[in-house]
């Protein structure tokens, strides 16, 4: 199971909202989605064998055009731990 989170644009109402959800709903592999209005965001979780394209590609086509927001800091830390004895990189 992956968790994606996107940003969301041209959300409104709770119609948008609703909107979305249901765009998102409709993609294969998708198990749960949320989407908060206030800051604009959709969290998806599911199973995705061809990543985000196919989010991105629905939302876009129903107008509310996404990106995904890097959720990986978790990733981000153990790579900088890593390189530390890697030794030339952008964090040592
Ligand atoms: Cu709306």
């Amino acid at each position: 199971m992956e968790t994606i989170h996107l940003k969301v644009s041209g959300m409104t109402c709770g119609s948008c909202v609703k909107h979305v959800e249901k765009a998102i709903n409709a993609i294969a592999g998708v198990h749960k989605v949320a989407v908060i209005l206030e800051t604009g965001t959709a969290i998806v979780e599911g199973e995705f064998a061809q990543g985000a394209a196919p989010i991105l590609a629905a939302l876009e086509e129903d107008g509310y055009p996404s990106v995904v927001i890097m959720d990986i800091q978790g990733d981000k830390e153990s790579n900088s731990s890593s390189c530390k004895s890697g030794g030339s990189c952008c964090c040592h």
